[in-house]
């Protein structure tokens, strides 16, 4: 058989098919996450029941037997177990009733994870771990320390983060000190995680493009760094594969070292050839396919799979995925399209 392995790839073992999963394989563009999602009126209260993450965790690997199952829950449950009041308003996307707006705010945050709030999270994990086939490997997640206190600062999401950007200005004494507190709980959020049996682990920065190249280092990567240098001093999670994903970030990643980063995952925006020129023999290499290429007529497709492919044929280390996560708008045949094509079928 041939060897498709995602945690051999993470080793950079060269694999003879490039192991394929994808950013929110589970989610709104499949019709059988609508039939469940229906029965909840709150994404909160459903990702807060874990045999329903397990099964919609499920969901796209029975589907496209996909080679990675990622934890069905959220970036935002931190913010959330912090006390700031998530919503997931219907029609519209994340909303904090009370995001952080004074210095005050950023003091009166608790100083310990309060996991007993996360335990859901936790629950949903070894849950997942139970159903999946044990040959598919569980990836766990959290959002970066950046890019959940701009969540946290904002309120929701927004086009140019004007409040979060004044707030830096304003006060960049206290936002080293929220983001400490964020890279703290991302790091026992993440090991109690690995203890429930996750094994590998994704950084979502997703709000890296809003920076100023400046802002960009002292903001996002060197808190990213610090969670990634408390994973690996820990026993626990000394040795575990860990993701990073930057979203347009200003900087090219090739101008970086990324210590002990053991995977990057390339935006779509990002180009796969220079970078892997780059890392080559030194990290492996997850991208980066355009999702909204999967709109386009098959040949289109075709024609975009195959230039990734051919671009990182012999790079030990490379793992098939979208540049970004998944939209709703896409059609599942077109998902079952791209997997067959990168797997030769
Ligand atoms: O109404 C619904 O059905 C909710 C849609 C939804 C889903 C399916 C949200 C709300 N979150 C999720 C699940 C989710 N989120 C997963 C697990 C599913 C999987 O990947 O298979 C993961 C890994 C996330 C991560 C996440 N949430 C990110 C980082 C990834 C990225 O796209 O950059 C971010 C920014 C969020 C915030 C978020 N959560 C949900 C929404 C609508 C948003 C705002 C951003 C967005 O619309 O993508």
């Amino acid at each position: 058989m041939k060897s498709r392995s995602l945690l051999s790839a993470l080793s950079l073992e060269p694999q003879d098919i490039p192991p394929i999963w994808l950013m929110r394989q589970a989610g709104r563009y499949l019709p059988e996450y609508q039939k469940i999602r229906q029965n909840f009126k709150n994404f909160l209260d459903m990702i807060k029941k874990p045999d329903i993450c397990a099964e919609l965790a499920m969901q796209p690997i029975n589907r496209f037997d996909l080679d990675a199952s990622i934890l069905f829950s959220d970036i935002l449950t931190i913010p959330s177990a912090l006390g700031l009041g998530l919503e997931f308003g219907e029609g519209h996307g994340p909303v904090f009733s009370k995001p952080i707006s004074s210095t005050e705010d950023i003091q009166r945050l608790p100083t310990e994870v309060p996991h007993e709030e996360l335990n859901y999270v936790y629950e949903a994990v070894l849950a997942t771990r139970k159903v999946l086939p044990s040959n598919i490997p569980l990836i766990g997640f959290c959002g970066s320390p950046w890019t959940l206190a701009a969540y946290s600062i904002e309120g929701k999401g927004s086009k140019d983060f004007h409040k979060t950007k004044k707030f830096i200005t304003n006060y960049p004494k206290e936002v080293t000190e929220l983001l400490n507190t964020l890279t703290q709980a991302c790091f026992e959020y993440l090991k109690e995680q690995v203890k429930c049996g996750v094994e590998a682990l994704q950084i979502f920065d997703s709000w890296a493009d809003i920076l100023s190249l400046q802002d960009f280092q002292n903001l996002s990567l060197n808190p990213t760094q610090k969670l990634v240098e408390l994973l690996r001093k820990d026993k626990l999670t000394s040795e575990i594969p860990i993701i990073l994903f930057e979203k347009a970030p200003p900087r090219d990643l090739t101008e970086l070292d990324l210590k002990n980063i053991t995977c990057l995952s390339l935006h779509w925006s990002q180009n796969l050839v220079m970078t892997s020129e780059r890392f080559y023999g030194i990290k492996a290499l997850q991208g980066n396919l355009d999702p909204s290429i999967l709109k386009n007529s098959d040949e289109e497709i075709e024609q975009a799979i195959q230039y990734i492919l051919n671009s990182m044929h012999g790079y030990p280390g490379f793992i098939f995925n979208l540049g970004h996560g998944i939209t709703p708008d896409i059609e599942p045949s077109k998902v079952q399209l791209m997997i067959d094509l990168v797997r030769g079928n």
